[in-house]
């Protein structure tokens, strides 16, 4: 029997939709930020019609508005694989690794993504995933009890996991199949508010580092944030305490730029909510601190070169003592970032696609053209238009985990990187975020270079 199969951008859709739902009725003060996003976008898209059409290559506004990013925390390399496999259904693959702790955090972590330029541009909702590293637990006995209570959940249905074998089986889900998998997964990711450990062990854990007490001593990996992006961070942030929303000081990433890098975040602080912390044998009401707001600009995809240079200026700023505060510092240092989309592609720091303009199409058919990028730009008969950053940034990762552990930990921690173990808990490579975007680059620019010469004489 042949099933017709929905695209997994399709599914990722279903489930980015789902999970939109889920986390407004869980989280009331997400759908208060999703609203100021929408007012800032539009105020932005008045005062700037061309923004409009520029964002079009890559889903336009419709995409835009749909624009998410999530996170979970998960507790051992079996929830890993599993998750993986789930996310590669509708679409989303691992993209880089993140070593977290050189910021003290005991986890590691990969962005499961769209991966091709279609497929960003028909939703590019991401879900920064972390892995509870236990071997970063000092204490024996604590590391012991971890360990034993995470090997007996399940984060995943019966029904989802049957899916999922089913769909490598046939190779992907008809409509129905992907409803019922989307209703199942999104089942995984929704908040518990009774924990499956006692106010004590909970005690323990948190004692160790808040972040193993929020990964172990719940039913499943509960979203964390969902992540809507603004054009212009700034006014959002201006504007979210008016929301009665309870901002962090300072915005994460780079400063303020005409021609942003990156990613820029900010957050408002996580909830205390209230959990019944059970043992088997006795119920306790107590308190527990996860789930928070995040919004976020994304700004132009950065060559190693280019990213080389961020993490100078930002490790230079950090360590400026002089000025009156870090944001003055980051200021100062980024001055030595080009700000002008020419010299940032000149000078090889961040990454373009290449378009035909329309003069450029015009004589797409007269052949026999032969030039240099430059000189074609020149002309006028190509343009180069910034690719938007898809992944995330560590140091703005922890700076935002703190956020939301109430940690006010800035040091920086020897790294003790694994990406072997981590790769080997997925059970695949994660992709190198620098090599999909240079190859996006790279055929843009073939096609343009093609059309241009219908004779071949391009070498
Ligand atoms: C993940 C924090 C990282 C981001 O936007 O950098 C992140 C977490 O708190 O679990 O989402
Ligand atoms: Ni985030």
């Amino acid at each position: 029997m042949t099933i017709k199969c929905v695209s997994p951008d399709y599914i990722r859709t279903l489930f980015t939709d789902a999970m939109s739902v889920m986390y407004r009725e869980e989280v009331p003060a997400y759908a208060d930020l999703v609203t100021l996003v929408e007012e800032v976008n539009a105020k932005v898209l008045k005062a700037d019609p061309e923004l409009e059409e520029e964002l079009e290559a890559e889903g336009g506004i419709d995409a835009l508005n749909a624009e998410r990013h999530g996170a979970i925390r998960l507790g051992k390399p079996e929830e890993l694989n599993l998750l993986g496999r789930a996310f590669a259904l509708m679409g989303m693959f691992p993209v880089g690794y993140y070593d977290l702790s050189v910021a003290g955090l005991p986890v590691h972590s990969t962005a499961f993504r769209p991966i091709t330029p279609s497929s960003l541009a028909s939703n590019p909702f991401r879900v920064f995933t972390s892995l509870l590293r236990l071997e970063q637990i000092e204490d024996e006995s604590l590391r012991q009890i971890a360990s034993e209570i995470l090997s007996k959940r399940d984060i995943v249905t019966q029904r989802a996991k049957e899916l999922i074998c089913l769909a490598e089986l046939q190779n992907g889900l008809d409509e129905s199949q992907a409803i019922s998998f989307v209703e199942e997964i999104v089942e995984t990711f929704r908040w518990h508010s009774t924990a499956r450990v006692g106010a004590d062990t909970y005690k323990q854990l948190k004692a160790a580092h808040p972040l193993i007490a929020d990964i172990v001593s719940f039913a499943g990996p509960h979203i964390n944030h969902l992540t809507p992006r603004v054009l212009d961070i700034d006014m959002a942030q201006k504007l979210m305490p008016d929301k009665g929303l309870n901002a962090k000081d300072h915005i994460e990433g780079p400063p303020y730029r005409e021609c942003p890098i990156l990613l820029r975040q900010t957050a408002f602080k996580a909830l205390s909510e209230t959990v019944v912390f059970s043992d088997g044998v006795s119920n306790i009401e107590g308190e527990h601190t996860a789930r928070f707001g995040e919004i976020e600009q994304r700004g132009i995809a950065l060559t190693p070169k280019g990213r080389a240079l961020y993490d100078k200026l930002l490790f230079k700023a950090k360590s400026e003592k002089h000025l009156d505060s870090y944001q003055a510092s980051l200021e100062h240092t980024f001055l030595e970032f080009p700000d002008d989309w020419e010299k940032l592609r000149r000078e090889g720091l961040a990454y373009f696609r290449y378009v035909l303009t329309e003069k450029g199409n015009d004589e797409a058919n007269s052949g026999g053209l032969k030039d240099s990028i430059e000189n074609l730009i020149e002309a006028g008969l190509m343009d180069a238009k910034p690719i938007t950053y898809q992944d995330f940034l560590p140091v703005s990762a922890a700076g935002i985990f703190r956020s939301n552990l109430s940690s006010n930990d800035s040091d920086i921690y020897e790294s003790s990187a694994n990406q072997e173990q981590f790769e080997k808990d997925l059970g695949c490579p994660v992709h190198d975020a620098f090599q999909l975007y240079a190859h996006e680059e790279k055929e843009s620019l073939s096609n343009c270079l093609r059309m241009l010469d219908q004779t071949g004489c391009i070498d």
